[in-house]
């Protein structure tokens, strides 16, 4: 089956809403994608709906190609994702979470495009940056998280709830919001946030869980990265450096990193924090975050990446010194546009 070809577009989220309740009724068996390096929102989301379908009678699939490291091992439900799949499964659709772009769905070597080729592929975003690929597109760059947007589809499917589906709803949320301190945090978010009280959630352990909990490896990692803070364009760019030998002389983890760039972010003054981590010898990985009026999916997009206004990322392949020298100048020029 076949949905349409035509992207639905961002103006029709509720008639998009009401295409894919209908679909999801009317649908058997479903598998559910997220990104690669996949974060709370992405994962929680998935769980979620995942869940929220598995009562109502629905089998879901919940692929993510690479293992689930700590803290996502914490989601309830996350021990239920698999890490591959065969061709000639048969599904109702495909549901791809928090992904701006197919280039971003894990598991993209593992069939999904065959298995997209004949079932209808539904894309659940919050990015600005988002490029409408599925079949039917529920894309709200307003909405805090993919989480929120998963909570409204629940709720308009009318699907139950449980304390599960809340807690994984609220993960997604609480992380992408950076517990409610982002400016994506709106109404909205704290009215889902009270609603998934409701059914138990207690959001001071998804906070420890999700948010605090950095192992000794993790804080020494930390204390090396510390040691390389940089500052550029008068403060106004502060930029923190993990190699590929201080994750592995510590005993860290990639995912140990995933907060480090709140450190350069934190520092008065500055307007765009920049964590750059080696992925690989010549590969490495941007995450960026903004303070104010710079837009880094901007910046982000120059260098093949994408993200929000206040966050983005980008990977990217070279000689790091020439790399991070054009980043510091695209993001004086456009922090100086954004200025005039
Ligand atoms: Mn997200």
């Amino acid at each position: 089956m076949k949905f349409s070809n035509e992207p639905t577009g961002l103006s029709t989220f509720d008639a998009s809403l009401n295409a894919i309740v209908s679909l999801l009724k009317e649908g058997k068996r479903f598998l559910f994608v997220s990104h690669q390096d996949p974060d709370a929102d992405g994962i929680g989301s998935m769980l979620a709906l995942g869940r929220a379908m598995s009562i109502a009678g629905k089998e879901i699939v919940c692929l993510v190609e690479e293992p689930l490291l700590p803290p996502l091992t914490l989601l309830t439900g996350s021990d239920n994702i698999v890490h591959t799949i065969d061709a000639d499964q048969e599904f109702s659709a495909v549901l791809a979470f928090d992904c701006s772009d197919v280039d971003r769905i894990s598991g993209s070597a593992l069939h999904i495009d065959k298995i997209v080729r004949d079932v209808p592929l539904i894309n659940i975003d919050h990015h600005i940056t988002n490029r409408l690929f599925g079949d039917m597109n529920l894309v709200d760059p307003l909405s805090s998280s993919t989480g929120e947007i998963v909570f409204k589809l629940i709720d308009a499917a009318g699907f139950s709830v449980d304390r599960e589906i809340a807690e994984n709803v609220f993960a997604a949320i609480q992380t992408d919001t950076g517990s409610f301190a982002y400016d994506n945090t709106r109404i909205s978010t704290f009215n889902t946030a009270a609603r998934l009280m409701d059914y138990g959630v207690k959001p001071w352990k998804i906070y420890r869980n999700l948010m605090t909990g950095y192992t000794v490896a993790g804080l020494k990692l930390l204390r090396l990265a510390l040691g390389t803070l940089d500052f550029f364009c008068d403060g106004k760019i502060g930029i923190l450096y993990v190699s590929s030998d201080m994750i592995r002389e510590t005993g860290a983890l990639p995912s140990d990193t995933q907060r480090f760039v709140d450190y350069p972010r934190f520092v008065e003054g500055v307007e765009i924090a920049a964590l750059i981590r080696q992925t690989d010898e010549r590969a490495y990985k941007f995450s960026l975050r903004s303070n104010g009026n710079v837009d880094v999916a901007k910046i982000a997009s120059l260098f093949g990446g994408g993200g929000h206004h206040k966050a983005a990322g980008f990977a990217c392949e070279g000689d790091i010194d020439s790399i991070k020298m054009r980043f510091i100048n695209e993001s004086a020029r456009i922090f100086n546009e954004t200025a005039d």
